[in-house]
């Protein structure tokens, strides 16, 4: 018979005072607070426990069966698993589970695909790209030539016919699809057109929408990709991390780039938490939740635009929606203000910049808003109607002190309906 797994619970109080003292606050922030950020969600116990495990001892440097260590019999098991379900999840020939981050899946796709001094053409951060997708201020600015495609200046939506265009001037080597910011469905197949027109690779980053590709409710681009990227831990709801999908034929050239590339052993533990999460991700509750999450996103949305909000392109199609403050009241309040004032009321959101922004990313005319993490909770469309008045009620008051200690405690009093690892 075997052992069950140590339980290392309150093993930190008596050991860390300091540490257990600031985790057992932002306890209380995730649990009475409501979480926003398009990027977050909550993971279930199980993930959390083999993230917690002790696979956090084992050096496994290489591949299942391949490893430069000894010992790694077990861990190869759990790396198998975790391949193994997530090519079942989203209908893919292979896969690496070991990027420690959506960053160095990106990284490694790139070195695969390009040498430095290469062309990239992604989506530019400012119009709801990501950094990994060109900016100057990251590895994918500073070792590839970088050309950027936005969003129609009228629609706010991405716009094929100028992407082409822009790909046949440009003779990019990779063409990156994928946002951090985007609220409407991606054609990954137009992309994957347009590289074959061009002769370039395709690379879509799924990290936001990767829950909704799993459970079809966005289309896959894995047909049309020569490598698709995602992290784990945003609405497919798993531990930090990275992973990168392929053909079998495209494995080799991606895997030498994670290991010995870019980097060292693996994170075993967070592999083993990532193949729990593949595995919650292949159950049909996994697919009610996903739903859920759009029913929830539309429902905020609708209740936003009714409070007089505009949206960017005008609501959403996915887990996530853009609020364009400059038209609200007298356009005076920033992103920052906003972001600054609900984190006071409770609410966590980030600020975003929005089309033709006119202030400092650091400032910003907008706010991202998400669902994923209220949804995992197993809040619905009334919370959502409860969340967009309160969201309301704090910007109108323009942050008044009382008004956010009042919202404070219904936002306390709600999160108390819908516990968080209870
Ligand atoms: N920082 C993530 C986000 O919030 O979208 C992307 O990496």
């Amino acid at each position: 018979m075997q052992n069950k797994p140590i339980n290392f619970a309150d093993a930190l109080a008596s050991h860390d005072p300091e540490i257990s003292a600031a985790i057992s606050r932002e306890n209380d922030r995730e649990e009475f607070g409501l979480e926003l950020i398009a990027s977050e969600n909550y993971v279930s116990r199980a993930v959390m426990e083999a993230q917690g495990s002790i696979l956090t001892n084992k050096y496994a440097e290489g591949y299942p069966a391949k490893r430069y260590y000894g010992g790694c019999e077990f861990v190869d098991q759990v790396e198998v698993l975790a391949q193994k379900r997530l090519c079942e999840l989203f209908k893919a020939e292979a896969c690496n589970v070991q990027p420690h981050s959506g960053s160095q899946a990106n990284m490694a796709v790139y070195m695969a695909l390009m040498k430095p001094g290469e062309k990239l053409l992604g989506m530019s951060l400012s119009n709801g790209g990501h950094l990994t997708h060109g900016s100057p201020a990251n590895f994918s600015g500073r070792l590839f030539q970088v050309a950027s495609y936005g969003i129609d200046p009228n629609t706010h939506r991405i716009d094929m016919n100028q992407i082409r265009e822009q790909a046949l001037r440009e003779k990019p080597k990779v063409i990156v699809a994928g946002a951090s910011a985007y609220p409407r469905i991606i054609d990954f197949a137009a992309f994957g057109e347009i590289a074959k027109e061009v002769s370039a690779h395709l690379v879509v980053d799924m990290a936001h929408i990767a829950g909704l590709v799993a459970t079809g409710l966005h289309p896959s681009p894995i047909a049309h990709a020569t490598y698709t990227t995602s992290t784990t831990h945003k609405t497919l709801r798993g531990p930090r991390g990275g992973v990168i999908l392929c053909s079998q034929e495209n494995l080799k050239a991606v895997n030498s780039q994670i290991f010995p590339g870019i980097q060292g052993g693996p994170l075993m533990h967070v592999i083993a938490a990532k193949a729990v999460a593949f595995g919650e991700a292949l159950s049909p509750s996994f697919v009610a939740y996903q739903k859920q999450v759009l029913a929830n996103a539309k429902a905020l949305a609708e209740a936003l635009l009714s409070h007089g909000f505009n949206l960017v392109t005008g609501g959403t199609d996915n887990h996530l929606m853009l609020v364009d403050l400059t038209h609200f009241g007298d356009g005076s309040v920033s992103g920052k203000d906003v972001e600054a004032w609900l984190d006071l009321a409770g609410i966590t959101v980030n600020k975003n910049t929005i089309p033709n922004e006119k202030r400092s990313p650091f400032v910003t005319s907008g706010i991202r808003i998400g669902v994923p993490a209220i949804t995992t909770r197993g809040m619905k469309e009334p919370e959502m109607k409860q969340i967009a008045t309160w969201i309301k009620v704090v910007i109108t008051s323009k942050g008044a002190p009382e008004t956010l200690a009042h919202t404070k405690k219904q936002v306390k009093e709600l999160s108390k309906q819908f516990r968080l690892y209870h």
